[in-house]
């Protein structure tokens, strides 16, 4: 024989409104006494209600969003007989013709008996209150989603936007974090480095979310790990192209219509790796226990493009072998195929050092992220035409003003500023490049 029994809603302290934050059985689950059958918030706490009886869950009255008070019906569960007595505390039975229609069973229910659900044990409704008196901005999440995060080792303050409720955390978003962190291998803020905290923007206005395109998000988590692991300078310098831009106007005047123009961008690479060949650590990685410079032997120049999707850098592969119209056709090529979303895997890797060209746009400065492994990154912005001094008059230059970010564990200040002297002498008088 078994025993229908009710579960209901425990004292919890004079409370009016209840709010069901989650439900976790459903009919036909088997409970074990004290298993946590749902989780139902005050505007002071957050309790998970375990269970007061041991049987099959027959039928679940309540859901997600519902607002409940001291009695009200959570769910039956089909009992044993023999099992009811250790299943305390028991009220007298409540009415049958109550309650709705419950879902069929086989079993014979021979009487139907009413128990309020536990309350939950006291030290966990004291915790989540001191939470939620204290320090507002910790995540919101009942006591068994930070039970279950914690057995998962996972630090439930590194969850932002949870999707229950006022972006409460639940078990699926610890899930859903836990299989990110592996498959994504995402930045984890270390040891001391507070994350930001979340805020509701909703008092200030209308806001709209919209999804990281997946380049954004790598590029971001990269971006990142290089910004916490390289302690970065940046370099700036102004360069004289007066001459060179001269060559390059007539070069292009010289092309037919609808001919690939070249840009000053293809003199830039040629400059920077006739300055790699003179500076080798410029050219090189650092192993990973820190303890060598891995020096290479070959020069490939990454290209930052900037696409609809995000920054995607294609490699310029054997620069030093190629010509200034050879690179141009290659980077028009591989500029399209990225815009276009093609860019295969391997046209991305082996790159020396990175270009990162604002020019086209604008700008007088900026402070380029290094792309590492490489060591180096150089920024370029837009070239304008300034009065500089020879020493009797002054005289319109044209002037392009580059940035060298560097990884400071290899690169000395000097040997930077050494370094951007010669992208300086290569560019400023291109004939150097023949050398
Ligand atoms: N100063 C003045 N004019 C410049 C210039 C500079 N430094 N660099 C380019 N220009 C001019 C070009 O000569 C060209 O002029 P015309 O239209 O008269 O021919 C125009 O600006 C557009 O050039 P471009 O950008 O198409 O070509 P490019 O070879 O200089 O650059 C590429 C190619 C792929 C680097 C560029 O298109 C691009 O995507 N840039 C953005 C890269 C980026 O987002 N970097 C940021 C990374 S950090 O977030």
């Amino acid at each position: 024989m078994t025993v229908l029994i009710e579960i209901k809603v425990p004292d919890v302290g004079n409370v009016a409104e209840i709010d069901v934050v989650e439900v976790l059985i459903q009919a036909g689950d088997v409970v074990a006494l004290e298993q946590t059958i749902a989780t139902l918030e005050t505007d002071k706490a957050s309790m998970d209600l375990p269970s007061s009886a041991a049987g099959t869950v027959q039928q679940v009255y309540i859901k997600p969003g519902d607002k409940v008070s001291e009695g009200s019906l959570i769910a039956t569960v089909l009992v044993n007989d023999e099992q009811v007595s250790t299943q305390e505390p028991v009220q007298p039975a409540a009415a049958v013709a109550e309650t709705p229609a419950p879902a069929p069973v086989s079993e014979k229910v021979s009487e139907t008996v009413s128990i309020p659900a536990r309350p939950a044990p006291e030290p966990k409704i004291a915790e989540v209150l001191q939470e939620s008196d204290a320090t507002a901005a910790k995540p919101h999440a009942s006591p068994s989603v930070r039970l279950f995060a914690r057995e998962l080792g996972v630090d439930i303050a590194k969850i932002k936007n949870g999707s229950g409720r006022k972006g409460r955390i639940l078990k699926d978003d610890v899930k859903h974090f836990v299989k990110k962190v592996l498959t994504e291998g995402i930045v984890v803020a270390g040891a001391g480095i507070p994350s930001i905290p979340a805020v509701d923007f909703s008092p200030f206005g209308e806001t709209e979310v919209q999804k990281l395109s997946k380049i954004k998000r790598l590029t971001g988590q990269n971006l990142g790990r290089v910004w916490l692991n390289l302690p970065m300078v940046t370099y700036h310098e102004e360069v004289d192209i007066t001459d060179m831009e001269d060559f390059r106007v007539a070069l292009n005047a010289e092309k037919a219509k609808g001919e690939l123009k070249i840009t000053g961008l293809m003199f830039i690479v040629k400059a920077l790796v006739a300055a790699m060949q003179q500076f080798p650590s410029f050219n090189a990685s650092l192993s990973v226990d820190g303890e060598s410079l891995i020096l290479k032997k070959y020069f490939n120049i990454g290209i930052a493009v900037d696409t609809p999707n995000g920054l995607v850098v294609p490699v310029l592969r054997n620069v030093n072998n190629k010509s200034i119209n050879e690179l141009a056709a290659e980077l028009a090529e591989k500029s399209e195929k990225a815009r276009l979303g093609k860019l295969l895997p391997g046209e991305m890797q082996g790159g020396c050092m990175t270009i990162s060209s604002l020019g086209g746009i604008g700008g007088t400065a900026f402070t380029p992220i290094v792309n590492a492994p490489e060591v180096a990154i150089l920024g370029v912005t837009r070239a304008k035409m300034q009065p500089v001094w020879n020493g009797k008059e002054f005289l319109p230059r044209l002037m392009l003003p580059l940035d060298l970010t560097y990884d400071h564990r290899v690169i000395d200040g000097a040997e930077g500023a050494r370094f951007m002297a010669a992208v300086k002498q290569n560019l400023s008088d291109i004939r150097r490049l023949l050398l």
